[in-house]
């Protein structure tokens, strides 16, 4: 058997890509068989050289075709032959659900949600376009306020009476009207206004909370709110201070400053004598009841109202608002949240 014959017939039998491969440098390599058959055409007669180097170059092809054919139904077997072991259903869901990320607004909600279910609150939530009634005058929102402003809100063109809701309180007025009090729920999701600069955007999420029952008072307010910011931003004591302020909604109203301050480059919450604003907040309104069907003379409680986007942002240091909405998946794989992870009390919120 020639050198030919015998490098063709291990080629023939070779059972896996790899051992083609073996045959492959010893036929077409550097110096392999072709290789070193050109190179002794040297030291033949010209006549010779002429007949041995068509012999050679009829090998070399025979010897091509064979192997092209060899490695395209080995890869069609191997591939069978993987697929078969690996026995993969791909229209199952995604095995490794490390790949996605939740959102920091998503992982701040979730949070929020679980230091209220822990002391009696539940979650709801209602329609992102709402009527200007639920949005605005069961809120006790006089005709002319500043807020109801083309400038300001979103209206549907159409008819002007709906609109993109400005906050969650009218999913607290739906909640009131579908039910009997006592109620005790804090209502998350996108709100909307007419609004876009280096700290607004046009869409933004609120998060408000309310507590009706009987004799329920500032106080409870103040406890309630005081515990949220310390299970929040994770810290044992808190600096909080209410200032006076006005909502159509609540009276009396308040606004709630938490104490901070900077330590290399980084805030410190809870210490400090630097003040944060971070909430709104009052006991409702009794107009507010009287358009939710609750008797202002048997119930009353308090509401509260907060920014969720800048929350999130003041707990995970994040400097750009914006980078929030831009859907930038290298940004959402630093600043996500593991999905598996998720944010319990007990458990931990955020670590
Ligand atoms: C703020 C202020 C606030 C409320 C929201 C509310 C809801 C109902 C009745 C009464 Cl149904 N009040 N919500 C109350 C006070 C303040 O939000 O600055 N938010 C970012």
């Amino acid at each position: 058997m020639s050198d030919f014959e015998k490098l063709k017939d291990k080629l023939i039998k070779a059972q896996s890509s790899e051992e083609v491969e073996i045959v492959r440098g010893e036929i077409f390599g550097k110096n392999g068989l072709l290789n070193l058959e050109f190179k002794k055409l040297g030291s033949l007669s010209p006549e010779d050289k002429k007949k041995v180097a068509s012999e050679i170059n009829a090998a070399k092809q025979e010897l091509t075709k064979l192997f092209n054919d060899k490695i395209i139904k080995l890869a069609d077997s191997e591939i069978e032959e993987k697929v078969k072991k690996e026995n993969n259903d791909v229209t199952l869901p995604e095995k490794d659900f490390r790949i996605g990320k939740i959102h920091p607004v998503s992982q701040v909600i979730d949070e929020i949600s679980s230091i209220f279910s822990e002391i009696g609150f539940s979650v709801e939530e209602g329609p992102d376009v709402e009527s200007e009634y639920y949005n605005f005058t069961a809120l006790n929102t006089p005709e002319n306020h500043p807020a109801k402003d083309m400038h300001d809100t979103f209206y549907i063109e159409e008819n002007l009476k709906t609109l993109l809701r400005t906050h969650t309180s009218p999913v607290q007025v739906r909640t009131m009207l579908n039910g009997k009090p006592p109620f005790k729920i804090i209502a998350p999701g996108r709100t909307y206004r007419s609004d876009s600069d280096q700290t607004h955007t046009p869409m933004f999420h609120q998060l408000e909370g309310l507590h009706i029952d009987k004799n329920i008072n500032m106080g409870h307010l103040k406890g309630c709110l005081n515990y949220f910011i310390k299970e929040f931003f994770e810290v044992d004591k808190i600096k909080m201070r209410f200032r006076p302020s006005h909502f159509p909604f609540t009276e009396p109203s308040a606004e709630v400053d938490i104490g901070y301050r900077i330590e290399n480059n980084k805030i410190i919450i809870g210490e400090g004598d630097k003040w944060l604003e971070i909430l709104g907040c009052g006991m409702v309104h009794p107009n507010v009841l009287k358009y939710s069907k609750v008797d202002p003379n048997k119930f009353q409680g308090f509401a509260f109202g907060i920014g969720i986007d800048r929350l999130a942002m003041l707990k995970y240091g994040i400097n750009d608002l914006r980078s929030f909405f831009e859907c930038d998946y290298r940004w959402l794989n630093y600043y996500g949240f593991d999905p598996l992870d998720v944010p319990t009390n007990y458990r931990g919120l955020s670590k």
